[in-house]
């Protein structure tokens, strides 16, 4: 047996046997050259924890502000003052209309991230939530990173725990993953010297996994980081994980160029993308997701990472600012019945969950109508294939 085969057996053993990877195997996983084994491997944990099924969900994004106080390198989308040119800040009215537009819409989720604006009182976060609610109670609002929930602590003067039971009693039903970028001190020194750190990402996340809050996980690659560093990153991931068991999904977030003051550097080539995604299925055995965010990662890649380890295929999205600001060309919207092809075309069975991954319709194969994948098509193709979706009070548009 050549070495390299030695050292494949020796991985696989672990995974046959539940041991968790070592940070040596996640580098020695990194550099193998063979990517179709890898992706075998990643694919093979994959299958033994979801099947065939991949997840979907209905949802859409609100960023209220770009104006961010960070001077985050890799970041297109802030503006550091407001006033200055782009910046923009939604109005409470503004945000509401967002609904309103979508009134009588299937629609499950909100995600919101905002820039750390220096001047917006306290309420205004608060209330965000609130005016949604009132105008969809069923809607679940995914909220805040991290580093929003850090900042508002600093801000305001309060305990990580008050400025989330807060935000709980106003509306707040998980939170998303953002702001992790890569953990290591060397590059996160280059890249976001300025906001929460590692360690205050962490504890942010572990205090709202105390207070009953799931929450997602990200990493930024593709920057100045290296390989260690990624991998690093993954088990300071697993680490908290063991301990609170609150993370849902990872998410991989593959660096896009323009507009920022990194522009230099090239993109990850399709490649790196597929070796990650295989890479973290591998290292987070017990984080139960994997998602591919098609808009970062193109709706092409994100599909052939269905087979690379990735279970979830995030959802429609619309209106996402923070990549198509950096030069993402992924359309503004995918609907469901693009989403629910794209996860048939790659062999695998499309589950829409709501934000908590409750199963809310399961593919049944029925025929979906004509749509071009990436054509520009209203939202109204977020209905639900053939009237299948047993959902009460939340049909769509006809
Ligand atoms: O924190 C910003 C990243 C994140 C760039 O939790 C960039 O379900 C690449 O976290 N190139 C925000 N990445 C997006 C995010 C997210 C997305 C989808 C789903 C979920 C979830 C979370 O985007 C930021 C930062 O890490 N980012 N600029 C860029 N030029």
């Amino acid at each position: 047996m050549t070495p390299t085969r030695a050292r494949l057996a020796e991985i696989e053993t672990k995974l046959d046997d539940g041991t968790p990877l070592s940070f040596d195997d996640g580098v020695w996983l990194y550099r193998t050259p063979d990517l179709c084994t890898l992706g075998a491997l990643a694919n093979r944990v994959r299958e033994r924890k979801h099947g065939e099924r991949t997840y979907f969900n209905v949802n859409f994004h609100i960023n209220a502000t770009n104006v961010c106080h960070a001077d985050c390198k890799f970041c297109s989308f802030a503006r550091l003052q407001p006033g200055m040119p782009q910046a923009y800040t939604m109005s409470l009215d503004d945000i509401r209309q967002k609904l309103v537009e979508r009134r009588g819409q299937h629609v499950t989720e909100i995600h919101i991230v905002n820039g750390l604006h220096p001047e917006l009182p306290w309420s205004y976060f608060k209330d965000t939530l609130r005016v949604l609610k009132a105008e969809r109670p069923e809607i679940h609002l995914k909220a805040y990173t991290a580093v929003e929930i850090h900042d508002f602590a600093r801000r305001y003067d309060m305990t990580y725990e008050q400025v989330l039971r807060e935000l709980i009693d106003a509306g707040l039903g998980s939170m998303p993953g953002g702001g992790a970028e890569i953990f290591a001190e060397r590059a996160r020194r280059k890249l976001c010297r300025d906001k929460a750190t590692a360690e205050q990402w962490l504890e942010v996340h572990r205090t709202a996994h105390r207070l009953g809050l799931r929450s997602n996980c990200t990493m930024l690659y593709g920057t100045v980081e290296t390989l260690e560093e990624r991998v690093d990153h993954m088990l300071r991931l697993r680490a908290l994980q063991a301990e609170t068991g609150g993370f849902q999904t990872f998410i991989p977030l593959s660096y896009h160029p323009e507009g920022n003051d990194l522009g230099k550097l090239p993109a990850p080539t399709g490649v790196d993308d597929l070796r990650t995604y295989a890479v973290a299925r591998l290292m987070l055995d017990n984080i139960e997701h994997i998602k591919a965010y098609w808009v970062m990662l193109g709706v092409k890649t994100a599909q052939i990472a269905l087979g690379f380890g990735a279970d979830d295929i995030d959802g429609t999205v619309q209106e996402e600012k923070v990549y198509h600001m950096a030069g993402a060309e992924t359309p503004q919207v995918l609907g469901r019945f693009e989403l629910v092809r794209l996860i048939r075309e790659a062999g695998r069975h499309a589950v829409e969950r709501d934000t908590l991954y409750r199963v809310l319709w399961e593919d049944d194969g029925a025929p979906l109508p004509e749509i071009r994948v990436g054509a520009s098509v209203p939202y109204s193709s977020g209905a639900t294939p053939r009237g299948h979706l047993p959902l009460a009070g939340a049909e769509a548009q006809p």
